[in-house]
Parts: structure tokens; sequence; C-alpha cells
């Protein structure tokens, strides 16, 4: 632990001052935030009517508008983001995608998990220290039932003022990728939870960067809220754009016209260049990828005219369906300057993108780290301390038609645990704490109280299986995604794990392994999910992680659908002892109790709890 007040930093960076520090308060003070205390954003979630995708409909969103402001923050500031509900009857948290809370385990965003959610008309301030190696892509989004639909945004990383790149480029720009369900976010949620269950049907659009235009749409409907989205670039740039799935269900396929991507970047981590034939993109993955913009002479054809324009095309791939064909236009900023027409589509796709549902890993086990983390080294085998078998299936009541999905036997809904289970951590309440042998005797898995517990210091592996459903034998492809750290991507197959098999793989990699936060769970790409029938089990997923981060971490699928159909896991990380100590006293009535005094509202300025020291603490 640093020692208080050193290190302190104080940066200047285009934003004016930011707030820098590396030292941990140990333990945590209490301060009130009153009208003297300035967060480095505000969010103001609110739900209402929106026009999107030349529709309107009832959403909860950010700011005002779909998506929520880019965030933007360097690596070592010290964040605090206020986050108002100014909804008058739904909860709200908000969760950093992609963001380890480390030392901060109350801000990671997740209801009933990390923290009791923000109730109607209340305020919370989260608070997160950014560290090296931390650069990158990331988004936040709402944790509650479906509302990440449309309450999100992007949030960027960059490197501190003053500290050089790994690649260089002159600009980025931001693509967010998001589903839209003209059905609003209750009916979704009615229908999927239902007696019978009832599937709300695929999206019926993707938005880049909240901008789409419904595929029905009539010429008299064009404008801001029923158009294309445009991505403009000077000629002869170097761009980094960085792809955002801040998707609900759908798998993105996408390409470029005329323009190759080298990838650099997955979830926040550098990686090796690599040049794809075309892009993958599931819920709760980001990708960067550098982009050369042509030059003046290379937009200019032989009879002197410029072509400034050029299609991204986007296909969704869902499960079984039929894919739909969505576009961005990508503009440059030469040749004619007249108007750019946002709404009519091509007649036909412009570009190929493979035609074969989301599966078989794609590029991912060719992709490596740029710069492999010495104090963090590859997981081999025989590092592994423990290895954790969790069965994923859905399960379908006949007598009900009821659906959910279960993981080791059991869903976990926001409303599964009767306090968040860090809470009962700090509250050391054992009534609602896992107990670590009792799981150990499960397979990993506390039934009572629906967590995976672990201690600091564990090296775990978890195999995640594809398990076919008790009905029809069926599996489908999800996208899971990790809270509170990275973990190494140890592969993906076909069948039951063969350990030995894998490793074999993995060394001849060199170890040259990424660690990400969002991986699928593939089905089988030959299609044989009704072969094995209930109980098969059709694939598998590794994951590595050395449990370092005291705290109650999810993991879970990524669709919202699935999230909202009991598709998630909690792992809690350490014991009472292992998070950061804070006395009794600071914590009750605060953090312990739903609307407690951490959480401000119009008469109230809340008392909250500092994490890490600023030049504002002092
Ligand atoms: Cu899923």
């Amino acid at each position: 632990m640093l020692g208080l007040g050193v290190f302190l930093l104080l940066a200047q960076s285009a934003f004016g001052a930011i707030r820098q520090s590396a030292t941990v308060n140990n333990p945590p003070y209490l301060a009130t935030h009153d009208s003297s205390f300035v967060p480095d954003k505000i969010l103001r979630v609110t739900a209402k009517n929106v026009s999107l995708d030349c529709t309107t409909r009832y959403s909860v969103i950010i700011n005002g508008s779909i998506p929520g402001p880019e965030l933007r923050f360097v690596e070592g500031q010290h964040v605090w983001i206020r986050v108002y509900n100014d909804m008058e009857d739904t909860n709200v948290t908000i969760h950093w995608h992609g963001l380890s809370m480390r030392m901060s385990p109350f801000s990671d965003g997740t209801p009933m998990v990390s923290q009791w959610p923000i109730p109607p008309m209340h305020f919370f301030d989260y608070e997160f220290q950014l560290q090296k190696g931390d650069a990158g892509t990331y988004f936040y989004h709402s944790h509650v039932g479906f509302q990440a639909v449309t309450a999100g945004g992007a949030l960027i990383v960059d490197e501190a003022p003053g500290t050089p790149r790994p690649y260089e480029y002159d600009e980025d720009r931001i693509v967010m990728i998001s589903d839209i369900h003209h059905k609003t976010d209750a009916v979704v949620e009615a229908q999927l939870t239902g007696m019978p269950f009832m599937w709300p049907g695929n999206p019926d659009n993707v938005a880049v960067n909240g901008k789409s235009r419904f595929i029905n749409a009539t010429s008299s409907q064009a404008g801001p809220s029923c158009e294309l989205a445009v991505i403009n670039l000077d000629p002869g740039k170097t761009y980094r754009f960085r792809f955002i799935g801040a998707l609900a269900v759908s798998f993105i396929y996408l390409n470029l016209e005329a323009h190759n991507m080298v990838i650099i970047e997955v979830d926040g981590r550098y990686v090796m260049p690599y040049v794809p034939d075309h892009l993958e993109v599931s819920s709760g993955q980001r990708y960067s990828a550098l982009v050369f913009a042509k030059t003046q002479a290379e937009l200019t054809g032989a009879d002197g005219s410029i072509k400034n324009r050029y299609w991204m095309q986007l296909e969704t791939h869902p499960q079984d369906d039929a894919d739909n064909v969505l576009y961005a236009i990508i503009k440059y900023n030469a040749g004619s300057s007249g108007p750019v027409d946002t709404f009519t589509l091509p007649a036909a796709p412009v570009l190929p993108l493979p035609k074969e549902t989301f599966a078989d890993g794609w590029i991912e086990d060719r992709l490596q780290p740029l710069n492999p983390d010495p104090d963090n080294p590859w997981i081999k085998m025989e590092d592994i301390t423990r290895r954790i078998y969790v069965n994923l299936t859905l399960q379908i009541n006949p007598a009900t038609g009821h659906a959910q999905f279960i993981q080791d036997g059991a869903p976990w809904f926001e409303n599964t645990p009767q306090e968040p289970y860090l809470v009962s951590l700090y509250k050391n309440n054992t009534k609602y704490f896992p107990d670590y042998n009792r799981a150990l005797a499960n397979g990993g898995f506390d039934p009572v109280t629906t967590t995976f517990p672990a201690k600091i210091g564990e090296v775990l592996e978890i195999v995640w299986y594809l398990v076919g459903d008790n009905l029809m034998g069926s599996v489908e492809t999800h996208p899971w995604h990790s809270h509170g750290d990275h973990y190494w991507d140890a592969g993906t197959g076909n069948g039951t794990y063969d350990p030995v098999a894998n490793e074999a793989k993995l060394t001849a990699r060199h170890g040259r392994i990424i660690t990400r936060d969002t991986s699928n769970t593939y089905r089988p790409n030959d299609r044989p999910f009704l072969k094995g029938g209930p109980g098969f089990t059709y694939s598998w997923r590794s994951f590595r992680i050395r449990v370092k981060n005291p705290g109650v971490w999810m993991m879970h699928c990524h669709m919202l659908q699935h999230m909202v159909m009991g598709m998630q896991t909690v792992w809690v990380f350490g014991d009472a002892k292992d998070v950061t100590p804070v006395s009794q006293h600071l914590l009750d009535q605060g953090y312990l109790v739903y609307g407690g005094t951490a959480y401000g509202n119009a008469t109230y300025a809340p008392r909250v709890l500092h994490y890490f020291a600023d030049e504002v603490d002092k």
C-alpha cells in the first residue's frame, strides 16, 4: 500500500486540470459531497419518448441523447462521475464496461452485486483510478434490466499527455454499434420472463453512433432521427476507428468499402497489428483498427472527378434467422461540398461478407498481445490451482412455457440476492455470503447464495460449457463478459475440454495469448445443435484468471435478452478481511442500505467514501 500524501501529481490537458493520483487511502475516508465537490463528469439518466430509426420509442437515455456523451479520460487519472437517476419509477446503475474497479469495489455499477441501485430521484458518485495500461476503448451503460439497449455511451482512455502511443494516428473515430428494438424495455422484459416465454423478436435495426434509417422508412421521414451515420475523414490522414459492440443481441460482421483495417486493440489492450478481411463484433466487445485515408490523388479518378463517399457495411448474424444488411457512410472532406444523401440505401449489398452464422472463432487464435505484461505473465496449465466447469444451458418448463438460462443449475436475476453481495461482505453477513467449502464440494458453485467464491491468490481456469437445453437439446452462441479484471482468453473448441490438447495448442503459440473481457462461447458451426440432445456438451471456452482484485464481480452473457433471462454468474473474490478495510460506523446507513446516505438527492448532500487521494481531497 502506498503511503498517504505521496506521488500527488497534477497534470494539465486539453480538458484543463485533471485529478491524478497514485495514492490509495487506507482506510478510505468519508467526505460530504456538497456544492463544493465537482465531479469530472455528470451523467443524467431520464426516460422519455425518443425518435430514432424513423420511429418513436419510450427509452432510457443519458444526458438526453442516444448514445450518451462520449467520455474521455487519460491513464493515471482519478475519476469521479456523478450519475443522477432522474427517473421517477425505475432504479439505475452505470457500469464502466471493460475497466477494472480494482480498489473501488462499490463503483462497478452492478445492481445487487456491487451496490444497491440508485433509487429514483437520487444520485451516486462513482470513483475509479485509471492505471498505465488502461489506454483503450470502453463504454459505459446501465446494468439494470434492458435499459442498456439505449442507455450507454463511449468511454475512451488515452495515454497520459506526453506519453507516446504504440501506434501513431492523426485522429480517432468512434463507431458505436447498438441494436434497435421498436418494442419498449417493459414489453421486451415482460415477454422474455413471461409464462409462456415469448421471444420479442430480433432487433428491428442497428444504429451506428445513434444513427439509423429503418429499412421501410419513406423519404418523407428523412431527417436527423431517420438517417445513416456519417463518418468524416480528411484525405491522407491516419485514423483509429474504435468499434464498440454496445449491442443487445446481434452479432455484427462489418467491412469498409475500398479501405483496409489494421486491428491494433482488442477490449482495451493493444495487440500486434493484424489485417482481417472483415471484422466481427459481438455484444460487449471492442476493436480498434487503423484506417489509412486515401489521398486526394487516390480519390481522384481519371476524368478528374472525386469519389468522396464510401460505404461501411454491417450485417447482423443472429442465431438462425436471415441477416439484416445495414450501412454507414464514410465521407471525405474533398470534392463536392454539397449536402450528403444520408437516406438512400444501396440497391444491393456492396461488400462481400461471410455467410455462415457467427461461430468458429474468427481470428481469435491469431491475435497476439503487443506488449506482454511481465508482472502478469501468461497462465500456463501448471500454474492453475483450480479448474471450474460451468454448464450453460437453457431450461424450459414444459408446463408453463417459462424459460430461463441456468449456470450450474441456477439462474441469476437482479432480484436473486436479498442484499448486494458486497454489502453482505462488508457487514460480514454470512447469511448471504458464500461458503467457500460448500462451493468446493459442489464444483465451485455455492447454490445457497448463487455465487462462485474464490480466494485471493488462486489461479482459476473457468471452462464454460455450452450444454443442450432440456427439451430440444439446442444451444446458441453467447458473448461472455467478465467484470473486475481481464482474463486470459485460453481458447475455444467443440465437444468437451481436453486440457492437454489445448495446452499443446497454446504452447505452440509461445504463450502469446491475449487478455480481454468478452469472448464467445460458440455454437459449433456445423450446426449439430439438435444432434446431441438435452444435456449434451457441444463446446467449451476457457478463461484463465489470477484472483487478485477483492470484490464481487459478475461474469455474464452480454446479450441483454439473456441477462434478463438469468444468464449471469457472480464471482466473489476474497472475503471480508480482503476488501479494503472501512470501519463499520463509516458504512452504516451509507452504502449498506437502499437509498442510504451515500446516495444524494435534491436536498441532501451524500457522504461518500474516497478510496483514492487527490488534490481536491487535500
Ligand atoms: Cu447469451
